[in-house]
């Protein structure tokens, strides 16, 4: 009702309505928010000029959209509109070598020619609140304004072309096919009030299709068709809507990976005329009302889950001059909040339940060689393109993975038969059962198996997207139907792969992401992502009463895979052959990978229980430097930073790609060339979540890495593994306010400082019963269905840590002195080892005063090295979180 009165009275859709709209919604819609603040603020991007009609200005200007069909880059032209459009599956054969290389294709350039050409009060911008972009300008003496979505449910991108006078609207129409005749065929042809595109590109033998219907209100309209160009002309109209329906004969079928012959992969697929026929004449059945109202409530019952304040008010200045003025020191908290809100955006529009996930650049391409073919990559991108979709709680976006995943994986399995076989023929199950490897570049149309360039563990590492998929959702039909068997096929896999090389079970050939040293063994990305997967697995199985054949191997294996390996410089290695951080050939000790800490991010592995690879990890991070200017790297450093709990370095990084990744329409320039890669995006909402919430070890941990540049704010609805959705307010850097809404049920475990002093009651104000473990941390037996109020936390101050631990060999081989730099607040220290590659600390001494300690072990015969720990504990009692460490390398 408010929708259809707003819509129909707003000629002009300005930002303010929608900001109005998005308030009423959210009411009734986003029932878990509670912080009052929520979605009052306007989130847009808006520029005062159209977009250059070139490829800098798709690529730096012009405004994205989508709706997993298509992904549109809008240029917002006064004289002429061009809408590009791109459709994932319209691919050419992928090739050759080298930066740009044919693959992904540009589907179509749509024009819209007004010739208006003397314009003034020109807008142009995309309002995330509502899902629509807009263009308004003044020419003649006439008000023109055009509103744009792309709609998910009714599967079309919709048009509405406004003027404030009577019979003031004339355009023409002209859709045509960029990069005819190399590899493609097709014309454009118009009748009546429809324009149709329709070809063939020949490689995968890929019909395309695409419909435009126009439903002028007043005026007159004339189809013309000539020379295989089709228009429709529209004159002295009051108002117009346009309709866009693609799409081509590609479907998930296992039937494309497994054909070896690209012409016939898609044999037998239908035609897409009937269906993009179909989805305008469903589409043109609606009023653009509807459609729209039909669009937002698609689209904001995933976008308005989620609300982060950290106190910006909306800027004066057009959004290129906010991005251009934030590296000159000019932060913008604005900006800050809004490039979080625009990833979640973006894969809102480009990873759809029925359609192709989102490669290196998500939904959008305008070129005949798109930068790396805009495929899939697995060692990386593909998992940072998804890194939020479950902490930034948008689970049902995974369902375009799964799909994908499903139809490309017996190519895999077959691929799994062949490695065995040639890397550990003993383990290879002659009737085919050897699980699925994992896949590196994948495209819509083939999946070309292993690579060099990383290891195995990327097949662990698809894996692990689906446990989170899982322990995020808790949905136990999803665990036994899709997760488990996905988990437990590539755990046969991996089971069967690695070899027992001095007792330990490791990957061979074995190679880390990108780093030059190639087919070694036992890279800590392979046994880390096999690590977690054989865990994962033996989880599932647990939850789900499963006795599966191969299950007690995996157990037994499990140790065995030895995750993590503790360098002499206290780091995690990436490699089994370093000693000291770095100190081996052809190794990029600066590299954007930080994949030997893929266990801290994305993975559960290193974490609060282990805080002595916590901080070996912590090491590694600082001795990897920040040094790389890459876009999506930059983006999982925050994620990383903020595990372990540096929310300055997190902040600084943040920094670092909003000040010199942001291209004016905030996509992510991968390396300042420019190049535009999605998963840059995509990354920064995930790493700011990260700062915001984290659940790794299933305790839900808020404001873990918050800076003191965001030290008042507010969130709603992050997701915590364990399907338990948190909000969050805070002041003075201390939270004051907790609200967990238990969606699955089950141990709710929370831990800030004082927690378990709180009062805790449900919504209606009952008191709740919890179990306090220690003051930091409480457990409560949740129901689901409830919301937990967390209030009157005891405010708390951090603890200094010492610094500067030394560690001096006396001439007895087991005996060394510790001294270290005195923090302020300490009355005593604690002093803590962890041995060669433990996880966690033994205490070997409390109550030490003053800044030296002579430590005299008897029981370490064995070991090699010992990182040694010092804390400090305050008059009341509460202990530095962080400590001073140093490795004792013992003679
Ligand atoms: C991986 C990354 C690069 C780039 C490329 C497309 O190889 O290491 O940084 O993102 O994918």
């Amino acid at each position: 009702m408010f929708i259809r009165n707003l819509m129909s009275t707003a000629l002009v859709v300005t930002a303010l309505a929608s900001m109005y709209f998005i308030t009423e919604a959210s009411a009734t819609e986003v029932k878990s928010v509670v912080a009052s603040k929520a979605l009052s603020k306007p989130l847009k991007l808006w520029y005062d000029e159209a977009a250059p009609d070139n490829n800098q200005g798709w690529v730096n200007n012009s405004i994205p959209m989508g709706n997993g069909y298509m992904g549109i880059n809008l240029f917002g032209g006064a004289k002429t509109e061009r809408i590009q459009i791109t459709e994932n599956s319209l691919y050419e054969a992928v090739g050759p070598k080298g930066l740009r290389r044919t693959g992904l294709n540009n589907f179509a350039e749509v024009y819209l020619d007004f010739g208006h050409d003397k314009t003034s009060n020109y807008e142009r911008g995309l309002n995330l609140n509502a899902g629509t972009s807009y263009v308004n300008y003044q020419h003649d003496g006439v008000k023109y304004s055009r509103e744009y979505f792309t709609s998910y449910p009714d599967k079309v991108m919709a048009i509405r072309l406004s003027s404030s006078k009577a019979g003031a609207l004339s355009f023409t129409l002209r859709p045509t096919i960029p990069f005819l005749n190399k590899g493609k065929s097709g014309e454009v042809s118009a009748k009546d009030d429809s324009v149709t595109l329709t070809g063939v590109m020949k490689h995968y033998n890929i019909q395309f299709e695409g419909q435009f219907k126009v439903i002028p209100v007043g005026g007159t309209m004339k189809a013309a068709t000539s020379k295989s160009q089709g228009s429709i002309s529209v004159s002295n109209a009051d108002s117009a809507v346009i309709l866009i329906a693609v799409g081509t004969n590609y479907q998930f079928d296992s039937q494309v990976f497994l054909t070896e012959n690209d012409s016939k992969k898609l044999d037998g697929f239908a035609h897409p005329h009937d269906k993009v026929t179909g989805y305008i004449a469903d589409a043109a059945a609606k009023s653009y009302e509807q459609l729209l109202a039909n669009h937002q409530a698609d689209y904001l019952a995933l976008f308005n889950r989620v609300n982060v304040d950290f106190g910006a008010i909306l800027p004066t200045v057009t959004t290129d001059k906010l991005v251009d003025a934030y590296p000159e020191g000019k932060s913008s908290l604005y900006l800050e909040e809004l490039a979080f809100q625009f990833g979640r955006y973006m894969l809102i529009c480009s990873s759809r339940a029925g359609t192709l996930p989102p490669h290196l650049q998500g939904i959008w391409n305008v070129y005949d060689k798109p930068p790396w073919s805009s495929q899939y990559l697995h060692d990386t991108n593909v998992q940072m393109a998804y890194a939020p979709v479950f902490s930034a709680n948008m689970p049902e976006l995974f369902e375009s993975y799964v799909e994908y995943f499903k139809s490309y994986m017996p190519r895999q399995a077959l691929y799994a038969n062949q490695y065995i076989k040639e890397f550990n023929p003993s383990q290879l199950d002659a009737n085919g059962d050897n699980g699925w490897s994992g896949p590196f570049w994948t495209n819509p149309y083939s999946v070309p198996g292993k690579s060099k360039v990383a290891g195995f563990g990327t097949g662990a590492w698809i894996a692990q997207m689906f446990w989170d998929y899982y322990d995020f959702t808790r949905d136990e039909q999803l665990l036994a139907e899709t997760v488990y068997p996905i988990m437990y096929q590539q755990a046969n896999f991996t089971s069967r792969f690695v070899q027992d090389i001095d007792g330990a079970l490791l990957a061979k050939p074995s190679s880390s992401p990108e780093q030059k040293i190639r087919n070694t063994i036992g890279t800590t990305f392979d046994q880390q992502m096999f690590y977690e997967n054989h865990h994962n697995t033996l989880t599932a199985a647990e939850l789900l009463g499963r006795s599966d054949s191969r299950l007690a191997l995996y157990e037994h294996q499990l140790p065995l895979l030895t995750p993590i390996q503790i360098g002499k410089s206290g780091h995690i290695k990436e490699f089994r052959q370093e000693e000291f951080y770095g100190d081996i050939d052809n190794y990029d000790p600066h590299h954007r990978h930080a994949s030997m800490v893929l266990g801290l991010y994305p993975g559960q592995l290193v974490n609060d229980k282990t805080p002595a690879w916590l901080d070996a990890a912590q090491v590694s991070l600082t001795k990897r430097t920040r040094v790389s200017n890459i876009g999506w790297a930059r983006a999982e450093r925050i994620a990383m930073l903020a595990r372990i709990h540096d929310g300055e370095e997190a902040y600084a990084y943040y920094k670092d790609f909003l000040g010199g990744n942001l291209m004016h329409n905030l996509f992510n320039d991968h390396r300042g060339d420019p190049l535009f890669q999605a998963d840059g995006n995509y990354g920064v909402t995930a790493g700011v979540a990260e700062m915001l919430l984290q659940s790794q070890d299933h305790v839900i941990s808020p404001l873990v890495a918050i800076p003191a540049a965001w030290a008042t704010g507010s969130y709603n609805g992050l997701l915590a593994r364990g399907n338990f959705e948190v909000s969050a307010k805070w002041a003075n850097s201390q939270l004051n306010h907790l609200n967990v809404v238990s969606k699955a049920g089950g141990l709710l475990e929370i831990r800030y400082p004082n927690v378990a002093k709180a009062v805790i009651k449900t919504l209606d104000g009952k008191k709740v019963n919890f179990t306090a473990k220690g003051t930091d941390k409480l457990s409560i037996n949740s129901t689901k269905g409830q919301t937990y109020v967390v209030t009157n936390i005891p405010s708390f101050t951090q603890v200094s840590a010492p610094s500067e631990l030394k560690v001096t060999q006396a001439s007895k081989r087991e005996q060394v002195a510790l001294a270290w730099t005195a923090s302020a607040d300490a009355q005593t220290y604690n002093v803590y080892r962890a041995v060669g590659n433990a996880p966690d600390y033994q205490l070997i001494a409390s109550d030490v005063k003053g800044v030296g300690f002579d430590y005299k072990p008897s029981d370490l015969i064995q070991a090699k090295q010992v990182t040694l720990k010092v804390t400090a504990v305050r008059a009341d009692g509460r202990e530095s979180r962080a400590g001073t460490t140093a490795v004792w390398l013992l003679p």
